[in-house]
């Protein structure tokens, strides 16, 4: 008993603690820190789940019907009836109006995702096998980002989340993101953000969020890339908008990319 009570009161404790993470025990989506999951979430309490409950419910309570009100000693016997036009026509019609009420918002939310607000920054990840690499096209910053293993995880850092070299961002700034994979598919996705995106080898898919609390949110590849595809996580670190230009500023020098540099002079050269 005082088992279940700690795991439930850390249920309750923990998702508040650990808002951008994954946590033990977790039950439903992480924390919503942008206005797409926050779209998901609500899509999925008010109408989803009302709609799962009601159902399960009702045949839930159709099969106890049938097993007491038609059990032999009560029925000893059974009609032979096949048809009923009345009740095909219903079990069709009711679960295809449930789907179009489904669907509506469904669509609603799709398309305010696919639509693209004008970005404040862009960030480019390329998935390769097996970690992400990152870019920042209007900075001239190129670096990559590997799983840290355990035996040098930090305190503070989760195990399989954490990376090497963290995306930045500024908070509350549309950051658009370009998607591709260098060598198979990959899929770039924070759960915090709403945001999942295939990374296609030869194709840029887009995304975008923005983020409106500052900390430190985690994601995973999340399309099946071969043996080490649990091993390619993506931290995205959201902060102020000075502290990101402190970043910058550091990450130019540091995260330089002289090969975009070289092909636009031999672009220009020719
Ligand atoms: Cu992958």
């Amino acid at each position: 008993m005082k088992k279940i009570f700690i795991i439930f009161s850390g249920l309750l404790i923990s998702s508040n603690a650990f808002a951008n993470q994954p946590f033990d025990w977790q039950l439903g989506f992480q924390k919503a820190a942008s206005e797409s999951m926050r779209d998901i979430v609500a899509f999925h309490n008010n109408l989803l789940l009302p709609i799962i409950i009601a159902i399960s419910v009702f045949v839930l309570f159709l099969m106890l019907y049938a097993c007491i009100r038609f059990r032999a000693s009560a029925n000893p016997n059974p009609s032979k009836r096949t048809h009923n036009v009345t009740v095909e026509i219903l079990w069709t019609l009711i679960p295809c109006l449930i789907l179009i009420v489904m669907a509506v918002p469904s669509f609603k939310i799709l398309y305010k995702q696919d639509t693209i607000p004008k970005a404040d920054l862009t960030i480019k990840a390329i998935g390769y096998q097996w970690y992400w690499g990152y870019e920042y096209p209007d900075e001239n910053i190129i670096f990559e980002s590997y799983m840290i293993e355990d035996k040098a995880l930090k305190a503070d850092q989760p195990r399989l989340l954490a990376v090497d070299n963290e995306v930045v961002v500024p908070v509350n700034k549309v950051v658009k993101v370009l998607i591709t994979a260098n060598d198979v598919l990959h899929a770039w996705a924070l759960p915090a953000f709403g945001v999942k995106r295939d990374a296609v080898p030869g194709r840029i898919n887009e995304t975008w969020f923005k983020a409106e609390k500052e900390g430190t949110y985690y994601g995973q590849c999340s399309e099946l890339c071969g043996i080490k595809h649990a091993f390619m996580p993506i931290t995205v670190k959201v902060v102020s908008e000075e502290e990101y230009q402190d970043w910058l500023s550091e990450a130019r020098i540091k995260f330089a990319n002289d090969e975009i540099k070289n092909d636009k002079l031999k672009i220009a050269s020719r």
